[in-house]
């Protein structure tokens, strides 16, 4: 990672500003390029969509002059210091691949891959072309969220023993992501990705697994309920569960809520944000609402909130040379979480997610940063 943020360093020239370019203008680019624009020190200095309306769009609501319909022109023109991949799936093995090829740091959107063979392949081309790389995992770094970390690693309520990390909704996602009602899979590898990244964010690496899922709204192709049985290599059991099928009298959207059992007490994330701590110095509750960004929109605010969060994480490692929190290798971590939930579900059976790589190249299970990331990030 030292190179690809001296690359940074180098290229960036004079005035240390880093350089930057967003391919996929869709739905969810808005908030990318609204947080960019709010960060001291970078610049978006290209965009490009293979689709030219939304492109000239973007590119007017930000004032970005350079304008591509191919990344491949994009990164032979332009002198860039990242990518930013707000595209769907689909395209990311390719996008990355040809980043890395360039010597060009890669931030890509979630889910990285919709196998673990393509995860690894991307994480493999941007090692041997010595470029950063970090997946926009960003639950982990709602105002919440961070609030309950940071009370778990102060040891608030001593050593964990049992958590759930909960997301239940009924929110109409389809209309701003007409995909997500078409694929074979939707919750698990597009909601429960975070919410299964936020356990490990919590408790850490995961043992074993076991799963159930189910399909309740007969006008999409998924499954729209996932219930997750977690065992953590810290001694933690937790439940994962996550639903966009829950008609509940206060739609939460997009609320994850967590619960924290420890030996010297209790933690609770409640709805709107309020944490509550129990211990032997009484019972304390705090709201940890996201703040009011000038271009928030309800009922997005913690979600953009972490996408500022995440990007100004992602110019800190690459100007320090530090490896980001999801970095591709520890996002792998999570992806074999997502595949354990659907074979667990469809096999029955508890799955080691760590025996999911047997197959690939190394034959093991990649290492990342864990527990002390919590810490650190
Ligand atoms: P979208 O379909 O609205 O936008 C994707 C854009 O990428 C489209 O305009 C398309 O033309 C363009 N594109 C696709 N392949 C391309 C290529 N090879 N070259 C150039 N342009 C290309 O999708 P979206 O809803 O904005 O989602 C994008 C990604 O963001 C998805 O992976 C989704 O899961 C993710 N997402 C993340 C969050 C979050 O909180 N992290 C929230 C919503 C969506
Ligand atoms: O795509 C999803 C995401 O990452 O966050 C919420 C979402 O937009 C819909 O589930």
């Amino acid at each position: 990672m030292e190179a690809g943020a001296m690359t940074a360093q180098a290229k960036g020239g004079k005035t240390g500003v880093v350089r930057g370019a967003l391919i996929g203008c869709g739905f969810f680019a808005r908030n990318h390029l609204n947080a960019w624009r709010d960060l001291d020190g970078v610049e978006i200095v290209a965009l490009c969509d293979a689709d030219v309306t939304r492109l000239n769009d973007a590119a007017q609501a930000f004032g970005v002059a350079k304008r591509y319909t191919d990344a491949a022109q994009m990164l032979k023109d332009e002198a860039l210091d990242f990518v930013d991949i707000a595209t769907t799936v689909a395209s990311h093995r390719p996008l990355v691949e040809l980043a890395a090829s360039h010597g060009v740091s890669v931030i890509c959107q979630k889910p990285f891959a919709s196998t673990l063979e393509d995860a690894h392949a991307m994480v493999a081309a941007c090692e041997r072309a010595n470029v950063a790389l970090m997946v926009h995992e960003n639950f982990r770094w709602q105002s919440a969220i961070r609030a309950v970390g940071d009370a778990l690693s102060a040891g608030e309520i001593g050593r964990p023993f049992w958590g759930r990390v909960s997301f239940r909704s009924a929110f109409d996602v389809f209309s701003g992501q007409p995909y997500l009602a078409q694929g074979r899979r939707f919750i698990v590898e597009d909601l429960g990705i975070h919410v299964l990244d936020i356990a490990r964010y919590l408790f850490g690496d995961v043992d074993t697994l076991s799963a159930t899922i189910a399909r309740v709204n007969p006008s999409i192709n998924g499954e729209d309920v996932a219930t997750v049985l977690m065992s953590h290599t810290a001694g933690v059991s937790s439940v994962v569960d996550c639903s966009y099928a829950s008609r509940l009298p206060h739609e939460l959207f997009p609320q994850t809520l967590v619960e924290v059992d420890g030996s010297e007490g209790t933690l609770r994330l409640f709805a709107d944000y309020r944490v509550q701590i129990h211990n032997a110095l009484g019972t304390h509750e705090r709201v940890c609402a996201p703040p009011a960004l000038h271009w928030a929109q309800s009922p997005w605010e913690a979600i953009q909130d972490s996408v500022l969060r995440i990007e100004s994480h992602w110019l800190d490692c690459l100007r320090a040379g530090r490896e980001p929190a999801t970095s591709g290798r520890d996002n792998l971590k999570t992806l074999a979480l997502v595949e354990a939930v659907y074979l667990s579900a469809k096999e029955r059976k508890t799955i080691v997610p760590d025996s999911l790589w047997s197959h690939l190249d190394s034959g093991s299970a990649p290492h990342a940063p864990q527990m002390a990331d919590r810490a650190s990030a």
